[in-house]
């Protein structure tokens, strides 16, 4: 979120809007050297959960599990360099979500056993938005871990926009996260609305 490349240059406008557009879960990103630490960081993230919660919609912290329990988060995403799965799901309990971001089906496997909710594979196409990010993989890992484990939610991540997010789900994806289709949007609101409604017209094909 710090680092957002928007023409609304107020994240928590961003998140607003987003919000109305019809996002269905928010993640809490505060990432880069530009970001805010501490008691800022605490606050900022409050005021996006307080904004989520007026939407019903949930919010996950990313990385940090110190935080998502301080603020009474509904969850957290991690990665494979962060902590492991199994002990964060012991920190949060059961009642919180826990997704995992993985590569491959030994991680997927690691994951469900840690009792994730729900897997991010990523990037799924080229990105900028993630300064780490990987090779784009397309959909090939996700047809592999949704082969694996049905009933295993995963979203897809990475260059995703409305023109090419149909392969996602065709690859047995649930859902898909984006962050510049939506923060780097014109109309951030719009934006997502034509999104909810291009997903909700592939899910009525299946
Ligand atoms: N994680 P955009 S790709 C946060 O591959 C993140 O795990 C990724 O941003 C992964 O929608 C990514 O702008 C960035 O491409 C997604």
């Amino acid at each position: 979120m710090g680092s957002m490349n928007t023409k609304q240059n107020d994240p928590i406008e961003v998140l607003e809007l987003a919000l109305q557009g019809g996002i269905t879960c928010f993640q809490f990103r505060e990432k880069g050297v530009a970001s805010k630490q501490g008691q800022e960081k605490f606050l900022f993230a409050e005021k996006c959960m307080k904004l989520c919660r007026t939407y019903k919609v949930p919010f996950i912290v990313n990385d940090d599990v110190d935080l998502a329990l301080a603020l009474n988060a509904d969850g957290v995403h991690i990665g494979q360099d962060d902590e492991i799965a199994s002990q964060v799901r012991e920190k949060i309990g059961k009642d919180k979500i826990l997704g995992v971001s993985v590569h491959n089906e030994e991680e997927a496997f690691l994951a469900q056993k840690a009792g994730a909710d729900y897997v991010g594979v990523g990037p799924v196409y080229a990105t900028s938005s993630k300064e780490d990010a990987r090779t784009p993989a397309g959909t090939k890992v996700m047809e592999q871990v949704a082969f694996q484990y049905p009933y295993l939610p995963i979203v897809g991540i990475g260059g995703l926009t409305k023109e090419n997010l149909a392969p996602v789900f065709k690859a047995g994806g649930a859902g898909v996260a984006l962050i510049s289709a939506i923060a780097s949007a014109e109309n951030p609101q719009h934006q997502a609305k034509q999104l909810r409604a291009k997903i909700d017209r592939i899910l009525e094909r299946e």
